[in-house]
């Protein structure tokens, strides 16, 4: 186990929860099994960074519970370093459920049970300043600022932390309707696009915060209120980035059979900001970016599928060789 004075290179902070997705698909109420998964965005991404073969490490409250003895066990398993991950006696850990095909066939409807978790108490004390500042990348995203004031004052300290260090900020904008309104996703998450070095988007959060669906024409208006480099995800279309000084690049997601497709965004992000880290370009930063993609939805569970370096090599050259 990692010792409380040593450092990572990806920091990632947020809130993960125990994920219920139903077995069978249908209304949950007719649900009789479910999968256990440890599920939340920003440890996703710290997973994702462990596989592609970074130091990584998630900070957050989890309740004094089995639960979040278990998300605990799970990410600690995965080689996250969990050292400033404290326990909230006072709150339990977050839940959601997965419902699935129904009652759009393909999609899944999520239900969230994380109203007062430990993780929505994250505060500016949680923040170990000197852990963010010696970080290569500190990453978040908007639905850490959804949770709560103090949530977002815990971010403000850790932004401010990365600065500070010069460790790069990464934000992905992750818009959840479940949790805010569109205009006050718009009001709060446009405080932070100018704060982020990588900024993530997709096609529907950048209509919420830009007016603008169209993967070139968002990443410009982005592109002026800050960030140097903007990724807008484009699902089974792919992805497009550009940056501050010009470059731009757009690739196609690959096909894969698809069995359950949420957190497959977090491994885009995380194979993206490993390849940034390697110094690759930004076209083949997309490249592997959509391959860990890819990869991620062909099984159940945010991050059971998220890939190696090297398991994304032997995919691409699968899918080379199946092509040609
Ligand atoms: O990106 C996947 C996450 O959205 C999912 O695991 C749940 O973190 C989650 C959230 O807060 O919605």
């Amino acid at each position: 186990m990692r010792g409380r004075n040593e450092m990572v290179e990806v920091v990632t902070m947020g809130e993960t929860m125990v994920q219920l997705n139903a077995f069978t698909p249908g209304p949950l109420r007719y649900v009789n099994y479910f999968e256990k998964h440890a599920a939340g965005t920003e440890s996703n991404v710290a997973v994702g960074a462990v596989r592609m073969g970074h130091s990584a490490g998630w900070i957050s409250r989890l309740g004094d519970d089995e639960l979040g003895r278990y998300v605990h066990n799970f990410l600690r398993g995965e080689g996250v370093d969990v050292s400033r991950v404290t326990f909230d006696t006072e709150a339990a850990t977050g839940l959601y459920f997965v419902q699935r095909d129904y009652p759009v066939p393909g999609k899944s409807v999520i239900y969230y049970y994380r109203k007062g978790s430990a993780a929505s108490r994250l505060s500016p004390e949680d923040i170990d300043t000197g852990y963010v500042s010696s970080a290569k990348v500190y990453h978040t995203t908007g639905i850490t600022l959804a949770l709560s004031g103090s949530c977002r004052e815990a971010v403000d300290k850790a932004i401010e932390a990365a600065v500070d260090g010069g460790a790069e900020v990464s934000f992905d904008t992750n818009i959840r309707l479940k949790l805010w309104s569109p205009e006050e996703a718009r009001r709060v998450i446009s405080g932070y696009i100018g704060s982020a070095d990588t900024l993530f988007t997709d096609t529907q959060d950048s209509e919420i915060l830009v007016g603008e669906g169209d993967p070139p024409a968002a990443a410009e208006k982005l592109l002026s209120m800050g960030p140097r480099t903007v990724v807008v995800k484009m699902g089974e279309r792919g992805a497009y980035a550009a940056t501050s000084e010009g470059e731009k690049a757009m690739r196609p997601a690959f096909e894969v059979p698809v069995i359950d497709v949420i957190g497959a965004g977090d491994a885009f992000d995380a194979a993206f900001l490993s390849c940034r880290l390697r110094g690759l370009d930004l076209d083949r930063s997309l490249v592997v970016a959509n391959a860990a993609g890819a990869l991620c939805v062909t099984v159940r569970g945010d991050v059971e599928a998220i890939p190696s370096f090297e398991d994304v090599q032997r995919f691409l050259e699968g899918k080379e060789h199946i092509f040609r």
